[in-house]
């Protein structure tokens, strides 16, 4: 495994090589925009909550309106930031892949909108999407207006989530919460692009969060050389090939430079 802080020949002639290329990225790689990651404390109305208590479906049966109002501050959050350069430069080497034959596939644990706003086209959302809502009891889709919270402060009241038109039941945000099945179609989507490409990105994920942590491994089965983009070590670096060293919204522009996409 190299460990590196900046591109060198072995890296820039791996991505110019690659011409099937599957990308996994995480909270990290939006945490460049202003979207706080997992593992960070909270404030406010959350201060004595870790994001791994509210992720849950207990806590959404327990606290209703403490969790959905931290799912709708979120998504106002998500609503008023803006993709990084990291976001840009993925959606920017994925057309560039798609107009010489080749294909960059994404698969993100992340619920925002970012990568998509920044011109790029997921192939898996894994974790789901916070803009999407749904009954938590029958499952009927719900469409809500946009929460109307200023996304930089937190709420001062929690408030409760409205009710399922057809059964009462409360609606909750159409993310995956720990204890939950993942979409199969994402994930089985995920896992065949790693299977069929030439090169694994695995960025800003902390690669703790099962199952979508074991993905990337499935790039050693086939021998696949694997890149992580990351300030710090992981759970995954190990199984890593290169380990760049530093923000995606630094590395990401320049692994594609260096793959010859910009
Ligand atoms: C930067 C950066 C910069 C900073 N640039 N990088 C053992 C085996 C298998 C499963 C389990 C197991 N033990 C427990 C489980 C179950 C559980 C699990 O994995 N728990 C772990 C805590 C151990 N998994 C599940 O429950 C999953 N479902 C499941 O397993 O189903 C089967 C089943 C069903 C029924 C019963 C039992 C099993 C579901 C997991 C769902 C996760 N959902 C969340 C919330 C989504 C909604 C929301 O947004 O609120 O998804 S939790 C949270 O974690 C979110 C994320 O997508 C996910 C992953 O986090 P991520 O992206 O890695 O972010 P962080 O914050 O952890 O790390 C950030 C990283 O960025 C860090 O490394 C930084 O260094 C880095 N960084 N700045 C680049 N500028
Ligand atoms: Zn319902």
């Amino acid at each position: 495994m190299q460990v590196l802080t900046e591109i060198n020949d072995d890296l820039a002639r791996l991505t110019q090589d690659a011409r099937n290329i599957a990308v996994i990225t995480g909270a990290g790689f939006s945490a460049e925009s202003g979207v706080p990651t997992f593992r960070e404390a909270q404030t406010g109305l959350w201060e004595r909550f870790s994001a791994q208590d509210l992720a849950t479906t207990d806590a959404f049966y327990t606290a209703p309106a403490l969790v959905w109002t931290w799912y709708r501050w979120r998504q106002s959050l998500i609503q008023q930031v803006e993709p990084n350069p990291g976001h840009t430069a993925l959606a920017d080497w994925q057309r560039w892949l798609a107009g010489r034959g080749g294909e960059l596939s994404i698969a993100t644990q992340n619920v925002d909108d970012l990568h998509e706003r920044a011109g790029a086209q997921v192939l898996a959302h894994l974790h789901g999407s916070i803009f999407e809502h749904r009954c938590a009891e029958c499952g009927v889709a719900a469409e809500l207006p946009d929460p109307d919270y200023d996304g930089f402060q937190a709420p001062p009241e929690p408030e409760e989530p409205p009710l399922c038109a057809d059964c009462g039941a409360h609606i909750r945000p159409g993310v995956v919460w720990f204890g939950e099945m993942l979409p199969m179609e994402a994930f089985e989507a995920a896992a065949a692009a790693i299977r069929k490409a030439d090169l694994v990105i695995v960025a800003g994920t902390s690669g703790i969060v099962q199952p979508a942590a074991s993905l990337p491994l499935l790039a050693l089965e086939r021998g696949t050389p694997l890149i992580e983009v990351n300030p710090e070590p992981t759970e995954l670096s190990d199984a890593m090939d290169f380990c760049l060293r530093g923000p995606s919204g630094d590395l990401l522009p320049a692994l594609a430079a260096a793959a010859g996409a910009r």
